[in-house]
């Protein structure tokens, strides 16, 4: 399970080949890769180094939501999308403040500006938190995740809730070869703050359990890809336990899948550690709907990890 992951960070810091990407960081690339994971025997949250679930679980059910403003992720003290709102700020007329210019890359060169951006940072998720018009405006990523997944726009009017029906299908057409949920939408790729990395999934059923596979088009694959595999599973489980299945394996196929330039020496660290025991997931079973699920009702148990590696996120 776990070796999947690290075998596969390993195949790409031996194969990966030099390649510049948008963000101007640089990466070690390959294409074309696939792990699986068996949830049956474990939750697949890394041991190798601290994986922050509480992140997982909020940013799922911000999707699930269909929820795409920040807002949320916030008042759950998370900051994992925040870039992406800020860049919207300050790229717009109604800020007045410091340069914040390519502030991605800035911030993790340049110590002095790094304070810069960190106030300017914290003023802007205060003023999300406080300031309705101000959220409304600056808050929301576009038809990200959770617009395509609950509400796809149909080109006659009206929407598809591609979750909603997916769950009902697994219910009623377990044998359908159609059990797929895309966020991939070319239509709304340039009204998206970043068009989806997880491009489209698909169910499986078989012998009473369920499966999942992802194709991921653009991987992270030091700090994105352990929490695309515990996010992953983690929606098989919900959903398993919502359509009375067992949970089956979570596949993960991807396209591009990189480790950034910035990121080779906290890999070598994550791989050099002994692997621990994988924990354990627990769901509230009194939860009835795949849209009932709120922070409390998801836990693991028995997560003992080794220590975080600190990485920059490059935006
Ligand atoms: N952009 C990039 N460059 N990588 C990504 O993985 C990524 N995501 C989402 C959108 N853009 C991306 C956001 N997901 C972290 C984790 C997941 C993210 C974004 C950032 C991160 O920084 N994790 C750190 C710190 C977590 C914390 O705050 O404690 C970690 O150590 O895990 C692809 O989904």
């Amino acid at each position: 399970n776990e070796q999947a992951y690290l075998d596969f960070a390993r195949d790409v810091l031996e194969n990966g080949e030099y390649k510049g990407d948008r963000t101007g960081t640089g990466t070690f690339s390959v294409f074309g890769r696939q792990q699986r994971y068996d949830l049956s025997e474990g939750f697949p949250l890394l041991t190798t180094k601290r994986v922050a679930f509480g992140l997982i679980k909020s940013e799922l059910l911000w999707f699930l939501k269909g929820d795409t403003n920040i807002r949320f992720l916030l008042e759950n003290n998370n900051h994992i999308w925040d870039e992406w709102a800020f860049k919207n700020w300050v790229n717009s007329d109604a800020y007045a403040g410091p340069d914040m210019t390519d502030f991605g890359r800035r911030s993790t060169t340049d110590a002095d500006f790094k304070l810069i951006y960190d106030e300017q940072h914290q003023i802007f998720c205060d003023r999300i938190l406080s300031d309705d018009d101000f959220a409304d405006r600056f808050g929301d990523l576009g038809v990200v995740y959770g617009a395509q997944w609950r509400h796809w726009q149909k080109v006659q009017g009206g929407f598809i809730d591609q979750i909603q029906d997916v769950v009902e299908q697994i219910k009623v057409n377990p044998d359908s070869r159609r059990l797929i949920v895309s966020a991939w939408n070319p239509e709304a790729v340039p009204m998206q703050a970043l068009p989806p990395c997880h491009t489209l999934f698909q169910f499986y059923v078989n012998q009473g359990k369920l499966s999942l596979q992802l194709y991921q088009r653009s991987a992270d694959i030091f700090l994105g890809v352990p929490f695309n595999i515990a996010s992953y599973a983690l929606l098989l489980s919900m959903v398993a336990a919502q359509t009375g299945l067992e949970v089956g394996e979570f596949i993960h196929t991807f396209g591009d899948a990189h480790i950034y330039s910035n990121h080779v020496d906290q890999v070598k660290e994550q791989l050099s550690r002994e692997m621990g025991e994988l924990p354990n997931l627990a769901l509230n079973p009194a939860v009835k709907s795949i849209f009932e699920y709120e922070m409390t009702d998801i836990k693991v148990e028995n997560y003992h990890p080794a220590k975080s590696i600190k990485a920059p996120v490059a935006v």
